[in-house]
């Protein structure tokens, strides 16, 4: 039976939506996916970001506007680490410039800030360097934090340092279809730990500058669920371990795991490094042991009904997940956000229902005891989907490439109405 009774929010819980710099601003060619894109097949669309949402030129302020009068409380956004440091060492006052703008612009419709130092995209200078198999460039990540945390820290109510680090690992460095592309398995653990060091070295170099500010790290985390008991359930349980089990138990004691170390490494400046936890939460994985499927350490998706095109699968939309998953970040002891949560739907058929559940599913976390204090819809508009291209689209709001219009759809009404009431 559908359970329809109001439920409601305390009164300082954050409804708000999610971009990031690459798939919205436009106009940046500097970097590791600008690289990407050039390369022939790479683009399931065969799209390439080009101007994207236009932000940088100009058209920031006035959708941070519409977001305010959607009704939304805060919007989380990134910066774009090859604009603020175009060469290693010297950072670009213009781009801080500009960051100060759209951020006052954010601030003065009313909407609070959380930013994320770094969504995903390097400067072509890192990826020269081997990305995030550098261990370097931790060092000159938290370079960037701190720069960062002096120029804009007094507009920003949250900072993330990453988003999403084991995605970028499993996808781009496991596997191939992000940059830098590495189909090699045992890239994956290396890029991984050497993006926990960069956390910790970020989050110490913002606390130096700004003692205040609240600094947290970005984490997607699906629901990972055994078919059958058995096989299932291991492998299950290995995914979840590799992905996500292994990256909480970094931040909570300060140690790498295996398969991030043969033996527990310590990693300085890491335990204690979190103030806040984000929650990247988009659905259900059904895993089957598979034999022929040693790309997906023998445990294939199989779960039905599924979101996903050829190339990428966002799982089941499984509200219970997010509740499951909401519990298990609390237990870090810090406040958590669910700082993505969203569906490829073109047609906004399936969305306005997808929202209400998942933010019902969030006030159920609430009720039983974690500390979740705000819900970030994945995203305030339609934008550029990486590997996808402009094909899949997640915005509440619409947007036409071509003409560069923007038309709210109908889960954009029923997001206001939940910002209003702080209620579903
Ligand atoms: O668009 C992405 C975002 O950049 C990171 N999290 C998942 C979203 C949807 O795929």
């Amino acid at each position: 039976m559908v359970d329809l009774a109001v439920l409601r929010f305390p009164p300082r819980f954050l409804f708000g939506t999610a971009t990031s710099s690459y798939q919205v601003e436009g106009g940046l060619t500097d970097n590791d996916w600008y690289d990407w894109e050039g390369l022939p097949g790479r683009i399931r669309d065969g799209s390439r970001a080009g101007s994207a949402c236009d932000w940088w030129g100009g058209r920031a302020e006035e959708d941070l506007r519409l977001s305010a009068e959607l009704g939304h409380h805060a919007h989380r956004c990134s910066l774009e680490w090859s604009r603020l440091e175009p060469e290693p060492g010297r950072f670009d006052d213009a781009a801080f410039a500009r960051y100060r703008e759209i951020f006052t612009a954010a601030r003065d419709a009313g909407l609070e800030l959380f930013v994320t130092v770094n969504h995903f995209t390097l400067p072509r200078w890192a990826a020269a360097r081997g990305s995030w198999l550098h261990r370097g460039l931790a060092d000159r990540f938290a370079g960037l934090c701190g720069r960062v945390a002096s120029e804009l820290g007094d507009l920003v109510t949250a900072f993330a340092t990453l988003n999403e680090p084991s995605v970028v690992a499993f996808i781009g460095y496991a596997g191939h279809l992000w940059p830098p592309g590495m189909k090699d398995p045992a890239c994956a653990p290396v890029a991984l730990s050497n993006m926990l060091r960069a956390h910790a070295g970020g989050y110490r170099a913002i606390k130096s500058v700004a003692p205040e500010a609240q600094v947290g790290i970005v984490l997607n985390a699906p629901y990972f669920d055994p078919v059958e008991a058995g096989i299932d359930r291991a492998l299950a349980g290995m995914q979840d371990w590799a992905f996500t089990e292994v990256v909480l138990r970094a931040l909570k004691g300060g140690y790498l795991w295996p398969p991030l170390s043969f033996v527990p490494a310590r990693v300085p400046g890491l335990a204690g490094a979190l103030d806040w936890i984000g929650l990247n939460y988009y659905g259900r994985f059904g895993v089957r042991f598979d034999p022929s499927a040693p790309e997906m350490f023998f445990g294939r998706h199989v779960q039905e009904p599924t979101v996903k095109t050829e190339w990428t699968d966002w799982g089941q939309p499984w509200p219970d997940g997010l509740t499951a998953q909401l519990h298990r970040f609390g237990k870090l002891g810090v406040p958590v956000y669910v700082t993505e949560n969203g569906i490829y739907d073109n047609t906004d058929t399936q969305r306005p229902d997808f929202l209400r559940r998942h933010v019902r599913a969030v006030h159920r976390a609430w009720t039983e005891g974690v500390d979740v204090r705000g819900y970030f819809h994945w995203s305030l508009l339609d934008n550029f989907e990486w590997a996808e291209g402009y094909a899949t689209h997640f915005g509440l709001v619409e947007v036409d490439f071509e003409t560069g219009a923007r038309k709210p759809r109908h889960s954009a009404e029923v997001y206001r109405q939940i910002c209003a009431d702080r209620a579903v």
